[in-house]
């Protein structure tokens, strides 16, 4: 019985000190009113280019609910696969003419659109040939260590190992630049980073098709 509890504490213990080599940034994004900023996106760089992890591509999503992409704004790690469920029960016709990758996945319904792969970093905008409003955007980074913002404004990003960042900020309402630069972080070991953001950007309108969903569609 002591050999077990021996050994419970030692696996507490491990996991602690596991959880502390690790560090965390909080952002708060704020527009040029001072409004919180939703879809952020926020990246950070080493600044010792040794100390950029190989990149680990994973399967994402982006669903086309009721005529809208979901999410409006999708960050994922270059080289993931993205795929394009289609929850409606109209057709979409999902293409984007981006630098970063210029697809086309003609007319189709279901889950039977093959996935995307996303090479190339950058901003690949989201369109549909059907439903002109349909607009999303994913953005292929380049590091491993990014996160967007919440209604509220605020992105979390943990598990950073210790070192100092380069950090870039991207919305869609700055347009398609690469964001914002210059603000460099040093994350240290247990620790929280916290600093205020304001970008400036441009009101993004959207409109909401719900109530359109429910009539015979096309
Ligand atoms: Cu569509």
């Amino acid at each position: 019985m002591q050999i077990l509890n021996f050994k419970g504490w030692t696996a507490i213990f491990l996991c602690l000190s596991s959880l502390a080599q690790a560090g965390e940034i909080r952002v708060n994004v704020k527009d040029q009113h001072a409004k919180p900023v939703e879809d952020a996106v926020l990246l950070l760089t080493p600044v010792d280019p040794t100390k950029m992890p190989r990149l680990k591509p994973k399967d994402e999503v982006v669903d086309q609910i009721d005529k809208e992409f979901m999410p409006y704004v999708k960050p994922v790690v270059a080289g993931s696969k993205v795929f394009f469920p289609n929850k409606d029960n109209v057709r979409h016709h999902v293409y984007s003419f981006s630098p970063a990758k210029s697809f086309e996945i003609q007319l189709y319904s279901g889950k039977s659109a093959a996935p995307v792969v996303l090479e190339k970093p950058g901003i690949v905008v989201l369109g549909c040939n059907i439903h002109d409003w349909m607009l999303g955007y994913i953005y292929v980074a380049d590091t491993p260590y990014f996160a967007k913002s919440k209604a509220d404004g605020t992105i979390l990003i943990d598990g950073l190992p210790e070192g100092d960042y380069q950090m870039r900020i991207w919305h869609p309402g700055m347009g398609m630049t690469a964001g914002e630069t210059g603000k460099q972080v040093s994350i240290h070991d247990g620790n929280v980073s916290q600093l205020n953001w304001q970008i400036n950007v441009k009101p993004v309108t959207r409109i909401s098709r719900k109530s359109s969903s429910q009539g015979p569609g096309y």
